[in-house]
């Protein structure tokens, strides 16, 4: 395995992918180590540290005790803050994130162009220009009706605050509602300094060109995304959504059927071995409380072995009932 990814690097000439992994215990120790370029814990129970790389996300794990994310590179690791943003770089990786409270500002789409237009200035004071991966965590998504849902109102505001900074594609992403602190937007990501392949799902329409009924403005993600050297494949919040529609509404297991159906998709599309392992950190994102030990069992079930943290969390479209996101390693 170390052997393959050194000949690999060798071969492509570019940078090994971050190790995502979850762990238990203290994240004070591997944040003390060269080469962690963030670390993440979750939910309210998850410790206070003052490190620009530790990032509590708003979502409750249903697993107790919660364990905490490890983004580990080749290289160095420098870090910093500069007002809402806070960042660290190593061996050609960039992980940036950027909270924001609603009531600084006037509504949700303001304050989603105001952290995009942030971020975009940001990154443009890095070498690390490529937007890989991007996660989005805003709190109360599905209220309010059609074109002012809240969820809606963040597209609006992510589009305009980006501009013309994704032209050249968009990266994979999640979009998740939260319950947490409540006014909270917290959005992170992942760059770096060579560009990867954005890989789509031919099951499902691209999410730019999702029809007027959605929203005015299409969300801007690609439904995975290669890294540069081909070693690892981000995959976006996938749900059960075949072309632009929602399937199985009210079935839970069907809709956890079919977005299993769309991940193995995307690693054919990818060409990516088939089926995830232990290496491929998941994490289920479970809109009902009660829906969770059902959503647990069916994937220990389908997915033996392989690493799926359970969080509560709301996915953008009301009738859906469970998202999944994640990596495959090879
Ligand atoms: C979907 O397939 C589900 O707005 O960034 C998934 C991943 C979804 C990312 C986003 C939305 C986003 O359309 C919703």
């Amino acid at each position: 395995m170390a052997q393959a990814s050194e000949n690999l690097q060798v071969q492509t000439g570019l940078m090994r992918s971050p190790r995502v992994t979850y762990r238990m215990a203290n994240p004070q120790a591997p944040l003390a180590e060269p080469g962690t370029l963030a670390a993440f814990g979750f939910g309210s129970g998850a410790p206070d540290c003052s490190d620009p790389r530790w990032l509590q996300v708003a979502l409750e794990c249903f697993d107790a005790p919660a364990p905490f994310e490890l983004w580990q590179v080749d290289g160095e690791v420098i870090c910093g803050r500069q007002d809402a943003v806070r960042w660290s770089a190593g061996g050609g990786w960039l992980f940036v994130a950027i909270e924001l409270d609603e009531r600084d500002f006037d509504d949700p789409e303001t304050t989603a162009r105001q952290a995009y237009a942030t971020l975009r200035q940001f990154m443009q004071t890095r070498n690390e220009r490529c937007v890989l991966r991007i996660w989005n965590y805003i709190s109360d998504i599905n209220d309010g009706e059609g074109d002012a849902e809240r969820y809606r109102q963040f597209c609006d505001g992510r589009a305009a605050g980006l501009g013309d900074f994704f032209t050249n594609g968009f990266p994979a992403a999640t979009a998740i509602g939260h319950h947490q602190r409540r006014h909270l937007l917290q959005i992170y990501l992942l760059a770096s300094t060579e560009a990867g392949l954005a890989i789509e799902n031919p099951r499902q329409v691209s999410a730019w060109r999702y029809p007027r009924q959605y929203g005015r403005t299409s969300p801007g993600f690609a439904r995975a995304m290669l890294m540069p050297a081909r070693d690892a494949l981000a995959i976006s919040g996938t749900a059960a959504v075949v072309g632009h529609a929602s399937a199985h509404e009210g079935d839970l297991e069907a809709q956890l059927n079919e977005t299993l159906t769309n991940l193995e998709a995307l690693l054919a599309t990818a060409d990516m071995p088939a089926g995830f392992d232990t290496h491929s950190p998941l994490k289920a994102y479970v809109r009902h409380t009660v829906d969770a030990p059902r959503v647990r069992d069916i994937l220990h079930q389908r997915l033996p072995g392989v690493p799926v943290l359970l969080m509560h969390g709301d996915v953008c479209r009301r009738e859906l009932l469970v998202e999944i996101d994640g990596w495959r390693f090879v």
